[in-house]
Protein backbone atom coordinates (compact mmCIF):
# COMPACT_ATOMS: atom_id res chain seq x y z
CA UNK A 1 0.00 0.00 0.00
CA UNK A 2 1.43 3.45 -0.75
CA UNK A 3 1.18 6.03 2.07
CA UNK A 4 -1.60 8.58 1.03
CA UNK A 5 -0.73 12.17 0.26
CA UNK A 6 0.02 14.74 3.30
CA UNK A 7 -2.58 15.83 4.44
CA UNK A 8 -5.57 13.60 3.14
CA UNK A 9 -7.86 11.74 5.47
CA UNK A 10 -7.31 8.58 3.44
CA UNK A 11 -4.16 6.31 6.16
CA UNK A 12 -2.57 3.73 4.26
CA UNK A 13 -4.56 0.60 4.42
CA UNK A 14 -2.13 -1.77 6.54
CA UNK A 15 -3.41 -5.17 6.33
CA UNK A 16 -4.97 -5.83 9.70
CA UNK A 17 -5.80 -8.99 10.92
CA UNK A 18 -10.04 -8.69 11.53
CA UNK A 19 -10.86 -9.25 15.12
CA UNK A 20 -14.40 -10.20 15.44
CA UNK A 21 -15.09 -9.28 18.67
CA UNK A 22 -18.39 -11.36 20.07
CA UNK A 23 -18.48 -9.77 24.00
CA UNK A 24 -19.54 -6.44 25.44
CA UNK A 25 -19.83 -2.08 24.64
CA UNK A 26 -22.49 7.18 -5.75
CA UNK A 27 -26.26 0.34 -6.18
CA UNK A 28 -28.52 -3.29 -5.99
CA UNK A 29 -28.08 -6.46 -7.73
CA UNK A 30 -30.21 -4.96 -10.03
CA UNK A 31 -27.42 -2.35 -10.57
CA UNK A 32 -25.65 -4.49 -12.47
CA UNK A 33 -28.07 -4.30 -15.02
CA UNK A 34 -27.64 -0.62 -15.09
CA UNK A 35 -25.27 0.36 -18.27
CA UNK A 36 -21.49 0.37 -17.75
CA UNK A 37 -19.61 3.30 -18.37
CA UNK A 38 -17.07 3.64 -21.11
CA UNK A 39 -13.27 4.73 -20.23
CA UNK A 40 -14.41 8.44 -21.94
CA UNK A 41 -17.78 8.52 -18.90
CA UNK A 42 -15.69 7.69 -16.54
CA UNK A 43 -13.29 10.22 -16.30
CA UNK A 44 -15.71 13.07 -16.45
CA UNK A 45 -17.00 11.38 -13.39
CA UNK A 46 -14.01 10.11 -11.44
CA UNK A 47 -13.08 13.06 -9.20
CA UNK A 48 -16.44 14.09 -8.17
CA UNK A 49 -18.04 12.91 -5.00
CA UNK A 50 -21.36 13.33 -5.76
CA UNK A 51 -21.47 11.40 -9.97
CA UNK A 52 -19.23 8.41 -7.96
CA UNK A 53 -19.95 6.56 -5.47
CA UNK A 54 -16.08 5.64 -5.45
CA UNK A 55 -14.99 9.17 -5.75
CA UNK A 56 -16.82 9.90 -2.43
CA UNK A 57 -14.77 7.94 -0.80
CA UNK A 58 -11.68 10.13 -1.22
CA UNK A 59 -13.05 13.78 -3.23
CA UNK A 60 -14.51 16.35 -1.15
CA UNK A 61 -16.69 19.05 -2.88
CA UNK A 62 -17.42 22.47 -1.73
CA UNK A 63 -20.76 24.85 -2.29
CA UNK A 64 -20.99 28.48 -2.10
CA UNK A 65 -23.79 30.27 -1.17
CA UNK A 66 -24.28 33.16 -3.47
CA UNK A 67 -28.19 32.54 -5.02
CA UNK A 68 -30.78 33.77 -2.40
CA UNK A 69 -33.73 34.07 -4.37
CA UNK A 70 -36.24 31.85 -5.49
CA UNK A 71 -38.81 31.21 -8.15
CA UNK A 72 -40.99 28.34 -6.80
CA UNK A 73 -42.31 27.26 -3.70
CA UNK A 74 -41.85 23.40 -2.84
CA UNK A 75 -44.08 21.92 0.30
CA UNK A 76 -40.85 21.25 2.11
CA UNK A 77 -39.07 24.53 1.91
CA UNK A 78 -39.46 27.39 4.29
CA UNK A 79 -37.30 30.44 2.55
CA UNK A 80 -36.18 31.34 6.05
CA UNK A 81 -33.42 28.39 5.46
CA UNK A 82 -31.11 26.64 2.76
CA UNK A 83 -33.06 25.24 -0.66
CA UNK A 84 -34.44 22.09 0.67
CA UNK A 85 -33.58 20.61 -2.83
CA UNK A 86 -30.10 19.77 -2.02
CA UNK A 87 -29.99 20.67 1.84
CA UNK A 88 -31.41 19.18 4.90
CA UNK A 89 -34.15 21.50 6.16
CA UNK A 90 -33.15 23.87 9.18
CA UNK A 91 -29.83 25.27 8.03
CA UNK A 92 -28.50 28.79 7.02
CA UNK A 93 -25.91 29.63 5.27
CA UNK A 94 -23.94 33.00 5.26
CA UNK A 95 -24.72 34.62 1.80
CA UNK A 96 -21.57 35.57 0.13
CA UNK A 97 -20.97 38.04 -3.24
CA UNK A 98 -19.47 36.24 -6.00
CA UNK A 99 -16.17 37.93 -5.48
CA UNK A 100 -16.18 36.28 -1.79
CA UNK A 101 -17.20 33.39 -2.84
CA UNK A 102 -14.00 32.61 -5.14
CA UNK A 103 -12.10 34.15 -2.29
CA UNK A 104 -12.88 31.04 -0.39
CA UNK A 105 -12.59 28.43 -2.81
CA UNK A 106 -9.57 29.58 -3.45
CA UNK A 107 -8.46 29.13 0.34
CA UNK A 108 -10.10 25.92 0.28
CA UNK A 109 -8.31 24.47 -3.12
CA UNK A 110 -5.14 25.07 -0.99
CA UNK A 111 -6.33 23.87 2.09
CA UNK A 112 -8.01 20.63 1.11
CA UNK A 113 -6.62 19.52 -2.28
CA UNK A 114 -8.40 16.99 -2.37
CA UNK A 115 -11.40 19.61 -2.89
CA UNK A 116 -12.60 18.73 -6.96
CA UNK A 117 -15.95 20.23 -7.14
CA UNK A 118 -17.67 23.20 -6.77
CA UNK A 119 -21.18 23.41 -6.33
CA UNK A 120 -23.68 26.23 -5.99
CA UNK A 121 -26.96 24.77 -4.90
CA UNK A 122 -28.84 27.99 -3.26
CA UNK A 123 -29.44 29.02 -0.27
CA UNK A 124 -32.37 29.72 -3.28
CA UNK A 125 -32.39 28.59 -6.56
CA UNK A 126 -29.04 29.47 -8.64
CA UNK A 127 -30.97 29.95 -11.94
CA UNK A 128 -33.47 32.40 -10.14
CA UNK A 129 -29.87 34.79 -9.52
CA UNK A 130 -28.20 33.76 -12.55
CA UNK A 131 -25.83 36.88 -12.80
CA UNK A 132 -24.32 36.10 -9.40
CA UNK A 133 -24.08 32.53 -10.31
CA UNK A 134 -22.45 32.74 -13.84
CA UNK A 135 -20.43 35.41 -12.36
CA UNK A 136 -19.00 33.35 -9.63
CA UNK A 137 -18.44 30.42 -11.94
CA UNK A 138 -16.59 33.05 -14.25
CA UNK A 139 -13.84 34.27 -11.17
CA UNK A 140 -13.37 30.47 -10.43
CA UNK A 141 -12.99 29.06 -13.94
CA UNK A 142 -10.07 31.61 -14.56
CA UNK A 143 -8.35 31.41 -11.37
CA UNK A 144 -8.73 27.90 -10.55
CA UNK A 145 -9.28 25.62 -13.82
CA UNK A 146 -8.92 22.46 -12.31
CA UNK A 147 -11.97 22.75 -10.76
CA UNK A 148 -15.52 21.09 -11.44
CA UNK A 149 -18.08 23.24 -11.59
CA UNK A 150 -21.59 22.10 -10.59
CA UNK A 151 -24.94 23.23 -10.91
CA UNK A 152 -28.65 22.10 -8.65
CA UNK A 153 -31.69 23.88 -9.93
CA UNK A 154 -35.45 23.34 -9.67
CA UNK A 155 -35.49 23.75 -13.85
CA UNK A 156 -37.74 26.33 -14.14
CA UNK A 157 -35.16 28.58 -16.05
CA UNK A 158 -32.60 26.21 -17.41
CA UNK A 159 -34.07 26.08 -20.85
CA UNK A 160 -32.70 29.61 -20.87
CA UNK A 161 -29.13 29.15 -20.04
CA UNK A 162 -28.26 26.07 -20.90
CA UNK A 163 -26.08 27.66 -23.89
CA UNK A 164 -24.55 30.05 -21.24
CA UNK A 165 -23.58 26.69 -18.78
CA UNK A 166 -22.49 25.35 -21.56
CA UNK A 167 -19.90 28.22 -22.72
CA UNK A 168 -18.58 28.41 -19.06
CA UNK A 169 -17.73 24.82 -18.89
CA UNK A 170 -20.16 23.80 -16.19
CA UNK A 171 -19.89 19.74 -16.85
CA UNK A 172 -22.49 18.61 -13.77
CA UNK A 173 -26.31 20.13 -13.71
CA UNK A 174 -28.82 18.46 -11.35
CA UNK A 175 -32.57 18.87 -11.80
CA UNK A 176 -35.19 18.50 -8.86
CA UNK A 177 -37.88 16.99 -10.53
CA UNK A 178 -40.58 15.02 -8.11
CA UNK A 179 -43.19 14.51 -10.58
CA UNK A 180 -43.63 13.77 -14.44
CA UNK A 181 -47.82 14.41 -13.88
CA UNK A 182 -48.99 17.47 -12.80
CA UNK A 183 -52.00 16.39 -10.61
CA UNK A 184 -48.98 14.86 -8.34
CA UNK A 185 -47.01 17.99 -8.28
CA UNK A 186 -49.88 19.91 -7.46
CA UNK A 187 -49.53 18.17 -3.75
CA UNK A 188 -45.72 19.67 -3.95
CA UNK A 189 -45.98 23.07 -5.72
CA UNK A 190 -48.35 25.24 -4.46
CA UNK A 191 -46.95 28.69 -7.08
CA UNK A 192 -44.45 28.93 -9.89
CA UNK A 193 -43.39 32.36 -10.42
CA UNK A 194 -42.58 32.47 -14.14
CA UNK A 195 -41.35 35.55 -16.48
CA UNK A 196 -42.93 38.00 -13.84
CA UNK A 197 -46.16 36.14 -13.14
CA UNK A 198 -47.22 33.93 -9.91
CA UNK A 199 -48.99 30.81 -11.26
CA UNK A 200 -50.90 29.34 -8.54
CA UNK A 201 -52.07 25.31 -8.92
CA UNK A 202 -51.90 23.18 -11.43
CA UNK A 203 -51.30 25.86 -13.87
CA UNK A 204 -47.78 26.62 -12.01
CA UNK A 205 -47.09 23.08 -11.63
CA UNK A 206 -47.48 22.54 -16.10
CA UNK A 207 -45.20 25.24 -16.73
CA UNK A 208 -42.73 23.86 -14.34
CA UNK A 209 -43.23 19.98 -15.40
CA UNK A 210 -42.81 21.43 -19.33
CA UNK A 211 -39.40 23.64 -18.60
CA UNK A 212 -37.81 20.22 -17.04
CA UNK A 213 -38.41 18.70 -19.31
CA UNK A 214 -37.29 20.93 -21.75
CA UNK A 215 -34.25 21.67 -19.55
CA UNK A 216 -33.25 17.92 -19.39
CA UNK A 217 -32.93 17.45 -23.37
CA UNK A 218 -31.56 20.23 -23.81
CA UNK A 219 -28.67 19.26 -21.22
CA UNK A 220 -28.44 16.30 -23.24
CA UNK A 221 -28.20 17.62 -26.79
CA UNK A 222 -25.54 19.93 -24.90
CA UNK A 223 -24.01 17.07 -23.79
CA UNK A 224 -23.70 17.99 -20.34
CA UNK A 225 -24.42 15.41 -17.11
CA UNK A 226 -27.02 15.32 -15.47
CA UNK A 227 -28.89 14.08 -12.82
CA UNK A 228 -31.86 14.54 -11.11
CA UNK A 229 -32.75 14.54 -7.61
CA UNK A 230 -36.27 13.39 -6.09
CA UNK A 231 -37.33 13.97 -3.05
CA UNK A 232 -39.45 10.60 -2.28
CA UNK A 233 -42.70 11.99 -0.35
CA UNK A 234 -44.72 9.08 1.21
CA UNK A 235 -48.15 8.89 0.25
CA UNK A 236 -47.45 12.00 -2.26
CA UNK A 237 -44.77 10.65 -4.76
CA UNK A 238 -43.27 7.66 -3.55
CA UNK A 239 -45.22 5.18 -6.03
CA UNK A 240 -44.92 7.23 -9.28
CA UNK A 241 -40.97 8.02 -8.72
CA UNK A 242 -40.79 4.81 -10.79
CA UNK A 243 -42.49 6.57 -13.55
CA UNK A 244 -40.77 9.59 -13.26
CA UNK A 245 -37.32 7.55 -12.75
CA UNK A 246 -38.40 6.24 -16.73
CA UNK A 247 -39.00 9.00 -17.90
CA UNK A 248 -36.08 10.68 -16.91
CA UNK A 249 -33.51 8.01 -18.46
CA UNK A 250 -35.24 8.06 -21.92
CA UNK A 251 -34.72 12.00 -21.83
CA UNK A 252 -30.89 11.56 -20.82
CA UNK A 253 -30.25 11.99 -17.42
CA UNK A 254 -27.11 10.16 -16.46
CA UNK A 255 -27.60 9.46 -12.68
CA UNK A 256 -31.01 9.84 -9.92
CA UNK A 257 -30.68 10.12 -6.56
CA UNK A 258 -33.56 9.78 -4.76
CA UNK A 259 -33.39 11.58 -1.38
CA UNK A 260 -35.76 11.19 2.00
CA UNK A 261 -38.16 13.92 2.87
CA UNK A 262 -36.41 15.45 5.97
CA UNK A 263 -39.64 17.07 8.07
CA UNK A 264 -40.29 18.22 11.41
CA UNK A 265 -42.69 21.12 12.69
CA UNK A 266 -39.90 23.23 13.85
CA UNK A 267 -38.55 23.33 10.39
CA UNK A 268 -42.36 25.58 9.54
CA UNK A 269 -42.33 24.09 6.27
CA UNK A 270 -45.88 22.96 5.32
CA UNK A 271 -45.18 19.44 5.71
CA UNK A 272 -43.77 20.25 8.49
CA UNK A 273 -46.39 21.77 10.12
CA UNK A 274 -49.34 19.46 8.26
CA UNK A 275 -47.38 16.45 9.79
CA UNK A 276 -46.45 14.50 6.38
CA UNK A 277 -43.48 12.12 7.36
CA UNK A 278 -40.20 10.98 5.29
CA UNK A 279 -39.77 7.72 4.30
CA UNK A 280 -37.94 5.03 6.51
CA UNK A 281 -34.39 3.99 5.13
CA UNK A 282 -36.38 0.64 4.58
CA UNK A 283 -39.17 2.11 2.40
CA UNK A 284 -36.38 4.65 0.40
CA UNK A 285 -33.85 1.52 -0.36
CA UNK A 286 -36.78 -0.34 -1.37
CA UNK A 287 -37.90 2.17 -3.86
CA UNK A 288 -34.04 2.78 -4.68
CA UNK A 289 -33.71 -0.87 -5.20
CA UNK A 290 -36.60 -0.83 -8.08
CA UNK A 291 -35.91 1.58 -9.84
CA UNK A 292 -31.80 0.91 -9.89
CA UNK A 293 -32.17 -1.58 -12.79
CA UNK A 294 -33.27 1.19 -15.06
CA UNK A 295 -30.33 3.61 -14.01
CA UNK A 296 -27.31 4.72 -12.21
CA UNK A 297 -28.83 5.36 -8.81
CA UNK A 298 -26.95 7.73 -5.94
CA UNK A 299 -27.54 6.17 -2.58
CA UNK A 300 -24.62 8.19 -1.10
CA UNK A 301 -26.03 11.98 -1.01
CA UNK A 302 -25.57 13.60 2.78
CA UNK A 303 -28.33 16.16 1.73
CA UNK A 304 -25.62 18.76 2.20
CA UNK A 305 -25.70 22.74 2.72
CA UNK A 306 -25.71 25.40 0.79
CA UNK A 307 -22.69 26.19 2.19
CA UNK A 308 -20.89 22.49 2.98
CA UNK A 309 -17.33 21.81 2.44
CA UNK A 310 -16.07 18.84 2.94
CA UNK A 311 -16.56 14.82 2.20
CA UNK A 312 -19.87 14.14 2.06
CA UNK A 313 -19.76 12.20 5.12
CA UNK A 314 -17.94 14.95 6.79
CA UNK A 315 -19.15 19.11 7.46
CA UNK A 316 -16.14 21.51 7.57
CA UNK A 317 -18.31 24.25 7.01
CA UNK A 318 -17.49 26.20 10.50
CA UNK A 319 -13.80 26.17 9.79
CA UNK A 320 -14.49 28.20 6.99
CA UNK A 321 -17.15 30.55 7.99
CA UNK A 322 -16.88 34.56 6.04
CA UNK A 323 -15.33 36.10 9.10
CA UNK A 324 -12.64 33.00 9.26
CA UNK A 325 -11.61 32.68 5.69
CA UNK A 326 -11.65 36.27 4.62
CA UNK A 327 -8.91 36.72 6.96
CA UNK A 328 -7.19 33.71 5.06
CA UNK A 329 -4.71 34.57 2.12
CA UNK A 330 -5.64 31.79 -0.59
CA UNK A 331 -2.70 29.26 -1.09
CA UNK A 332 -4.39 27.57 -4.58
CA UNK A 333 -1.29 25.62 -6.50
CA UNK A 334 -2.40 23.79 -9.35
CA UNK A 335 1.14 21.55 -9.08
CA UNK A 336 0.49 20.82 -5.26
CA UNK A 337 -3.34 19.78 -6.15
CA UNK A 338 -2.31 17.73 -9.27
CA UNK A 339 0.26 15.63 -7.20
CA UNK A 340 -2.14 15.04 -4.60
CA UNK A 341 -4.72 13.89 -6.90
CA UNK A 342 -2.07 11.50 -8.60
CA UNK A 343 -1.42 10.12 -4.85
CA UNK A 344 -4.73 9.89 -4.54
CA UNK A 345 -5.74 7.92 -7.82
CA UNK A 346 -2.81 5.43 -7.26
CA UNK A 347 -4.29 4.61 -3.38
CA UNK A 348 -7.62 3.98 -4.97
CA UNK A 349 -5.96 1.69 -7.84
CA UNK A 350 -4.18 -0.26 -4.80
CA UNK A 351 -8.07 -0.61 -3.11
CA UNK A 352 -9.25 -1.57 -6.12
CA UNK A 353 -6.69 -4.53 -6.47
CA UNK A 354 -7.79 -5.42 -2.32
CA UNK A 355 -11.20 -5.62 -3.64
CA UNK A 356 -10.96 -7.32 -6.08
CA UNK A 357 -9.02 -9.69 -4.18
CA UNK A 358 -11.74 -9.79 -1.67
CA UNK A 359 -14.41 -11.12 -4.43
CA UNK A 360 -14.96 -14.57 -4.30
CA UNK A 361 -13.00 -16.22 -7.83
CA UNK A 362 -16.65 -17.54 -9.28
CA UNK A 363 -20.32 -15.77 -8.84
CA UNK A 364 -22.56 -17.61 -6.23
CA UNK A 365 -25.88 -17.01 -7.36
CA UNK A 366 -28.44 -16.59 -5.01
CA UNK A 367 -26.12 -16.26 -1.85
CA UNK A 368 -27.78 -15.34 1.79
CA UNK A 369 -27.53 -10.87 1.26
CA UNK A 370 -26.66 -9.18 4.88
CA UNK A 371 -25.69 -5.78 5.26
CA UNK A 372 -23.26 -4.29 7.89
CA UNK A 373 -22.30 -1.00 9.17
CA UNK A 374 -18.97 0.94 8.52
CA UNK A 375 -17.09 3.49 10.63
CA UNK A 376 -15.45 5.51 8.00
CA UNK A 377 -13.11 8.59 7.95
CA UNK A 378 -12.74 8.02 4.13
CA UNK A 379 -10.81 6.77 1.76
CA UNK A 380 -12.76 3.22 1.15
CA UNK A 381 -11.13 2.62 4.63
CA UNK A 382 -12.32 1.28 7.85
CA UNK A 383 -10.97 3.64 10.04
CA UNK A 384 -12.89 4.99 12.48
CA UNK A 385 -13.26 4.76 15.83
CA UNK A 386 -16.99 3.61 16.62
CA UNK A 387 -17.31 6.79 19.39
CA UNK A 388 -16.40 9.07 16.56
CA UNK A 389 -18.38 8.27 14.20
CA UNK A 390 -21.47 10.78 12.91
CA UNK A 391 -22.91 8.46 10.36
CA UNK A 392 -22.50 4.54 9.54
CA UNK A 393 -21.95 3.70 5.98
CA UNK A 394 -23.93 0.95 4.88
CA UNK A 395 -22.96 -2.29 2.71
CA UNK A 396 -24.98 -5.11 1.62
CA UNK A 397 -23.11 -8.15 1.46
CA UNK A 398 -22.86 -11.32 -0.14
CA UNK A 399 -20.93 -14.23 -1.31
CA UNK A 400 -20.00 -12.09 -4.13
CA UNK A 401 -19.02 -8.69 -3.25
CA UNK A 402 -19.69 -5.91 -0.56
CA UNK A 403 -21.11 -2.89 -2.19
CA UNK A 404 -22.18 0.41 -0.70
CA UNK A 405 -25.80 1.23 -0.35
CA UNK A 406 -26.52 4.12 1.72
CA UNK A 407 -25.94 5.83 5.08
CA UNK A 408 -27.26 6.90 9.06
CA UNK A 409 -26.74 9.57 10.68
CA UNK A 410 -26.33 9.53 14.28
CA UNK A 411 -25.24 11.50 16.72
CA UNK A 412 -21.93 10.03 17.82
CA UNK A 413 -21.21 8.25 20.98
CA UNK A 414 -18.39 9.82 22.51
CA UNK A 415 -19.02 13.25 24.11
CA UNK A 416 -16.27 14.67 25.85
CA UNK A 417 -14.69 11.01 26.07
CA UNK A 418 -17.92 8.90 27.70
CA UNK A 419 -20.50 7.66 25.69
CA UNK A 420 -24.61 8.35 26.43
CA UNK A 421 -27.24 5.93 27.06
CA UNK A 422 -29.61 7.70 25.06
CA UNK A 423 -27.43 8.08 21.99
CA UNK A 424 -26.20 3.93 22.35
CA UNK A 425 -30.16 3.28 21.64
CA UNK A 426 -30.45 5.59 19.09
CA UNK A 427 -27.69 4.14 17.77
CA UNK A 428 -28.73 0.71 18.07
CA UNK A 429 -31.92 1.50 16.28
CA UNK A 430 -30.31 3.74 13.27
CA UNK A 431 -28.37 0.13 12.62
CA UNK A 432 -30.68 -2.72 13.59
CA UNK A 433 -30.83 -4.27 10.39
CA UNK A 434 -27.06 -4.50 10.21
CA UNK A 435 -25.48 -7.89 11.32
CA UNK A 436 -22.37 -5.82 12.35
CA UNK A 437 -20.53 -2.97 13.04
CA UNK A 438 -17.32 -2.31 11.30
CA UNK A 439 -14.87 -0.13 13.53
CA UNK A 440 -11.47 0.43 14.17
CA UNK A 441 -11.75 0.54 17.50
CA UNK A 442 -15.02 0.36 19.91
CA UNK A 443 -14.99 0.27 23.83
CA UNK A 444 -16.46 -3.11 26.04
CA UNK A 445 -19.49 -1.18 27.17
CA UNK A 446 -21.23 -0.49 23.36
CA UNK A 447 -19.87 -3.91 22.37
CA UNK A 448 -21.84 -5.60 24.47
CA UNK A 449 -25.14 -3.24 24.19
CA UNK A 450 -24.47 -3.86 20.26
CA UNK A 451 -24.25 -7.65 20.92
CA UNK A 452 -27.19 -8.15 22.91
CA UNK A 453 -28.93 -6.01 19.79
CA UNK A 454 -27.91 -9.22 17.78
CA UNK A 455 -24.88 -6.83 16.31
CA UNK A 456 -21.36 -7.65 16.34
CA UNK A 457 -18.66 -5.35 16.45
CA UNK A 458 -15.59 -6.02 14.70
CA UNK A 459 -11.99 -3.91 14.98
CA UNK A 460 -10.01 -3.90 12.44
CA UNK A 461 -8.18 -1.12 10.21
CA UNK A 462 -8.28 -2.37 6.31
CA UNK A 463 -10.19 -1.91 2.89
CA UNK A 464 -13.90 -1.88 3.76
CA UNK A 465 -14.74 -4.90 1.40
CA UNK A 466 -12.03 -7.14 2.55
CA UNK A 467 -13.07 -6.50 6.31
CA UNK A 468 -16.91 -6.91 5.06
CA UNK A 469 -15.94 -9.92 3.53
CA UNK A 470 -14.39 -11.83 5.99
CA UNK A 471 -16.98 -10.82 8.27
CA UNK A 472 -19.48 -12.17 5.67
CA UNK A 473 -17.77 -15.68 5.28
CA UNK A 474 -17.26 -16.31 9.61
CA UNK A 475 -20.77 -15.40 9.32
CA UNK A 476 -21.87 -17.65 7.33
CA UNK A 477 -19.61 -20.41 9.01
CA UNK A 478 -21.65 -19.65 11.95
CA UNK A 479 -24.45 -20.59 10.98
CA UNK A 480 -23.65 -23.72 9.41
CA UNK A 481 -22.35 -24.75 13.38
CA UNK A 482 -25.65 -23.91 14.13
FE1 LIG B 1 -23.05 20.09 -4.79
FE2 LIG B 1 -25.03 18.81 -5.82
FE3 LIG B 1 -22.98 19.42 -7.30
FE4 LIG B 1 -22.77 17.57 -5.46
S1 LIG B 1 -24.08 18.14 -3.68
S2 LIG B 1 -24.34 20.84 -6.39
S3 LIG B 1 -24.05 17.47 -7.26
S4 LIG B 1 -21.34 19.22 -5.79
FE5 LIG B 1 -24.14 15.77 -3.63
FE6 LIG B 1 -24.76 17.17 -1.53
FE7 LIG B 1 -26.30 15.18 -2.30
FE8 LIG B 1 -26.18 17.33 -3.69
S5 LIG B 1 -24.24 15.02 -1.58
S6 LIG B 1 -26.92 17.19 -1.65
S7 LIG B 1 -26.07 15.27 -4.47
FE1 LIG C 1 -37.06 26.12 -1.47
FE2 LIG C 1 -35.30 25.19 -3.23
FE3 LIG C 1 -37.94 24.68 -3.55
FE4 LIG C 1 -36.95 27.15 -3.95
S1 LIG C 1 -36.47 25.29 -5.16
S2 LIG C 1 -38.79 26.61 -2.79
S3 LIG C 1 -35.35 27.29 -2.36
S4 LIG C 1 -36.63 23.93 -1.90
Amino acid sequence: MTPPPTGLLTPTATPAKTKAKSGSCGCSSKTDAAPSLDEKMKARIEKHPCYSEEAHHHYARMHVAVAPACNIQCNYCNRKYDCANESRPGVVSELLTPEEAAHKVLVIAGKIPQMTVLGIAGPGDPLANPEKTFRTFELIADKAPDIKLCLSTNGLMLPDYVDRIKQLNVDHVTITINMVDPKVGEKIYPWVHYRRKRYRGIEGVKILHERQMEGLQALREADILCKVNSVMIPGINDEHLAEVDEVIRANGAFLHNIMPLISAPEHGTHFGLTGQRGPTPKELKTLQDKCSGNMKMMRHCRQCRADAVGLLGEDRSQEFTKEKFMEMTPEYNLETRQEVHAGIEKSKAEIKAVKEQAKAAKKIANSIKILVAVATKGGGMVNQHFGHAKEFQVFEVDANEAKFVGHRKIDHYCQGGYGEEATLDHIIKAIADCKAVLVSKIGHCPQEELQKAGIQAVEAYDVIEKVASEFYAQYLQNLQGE
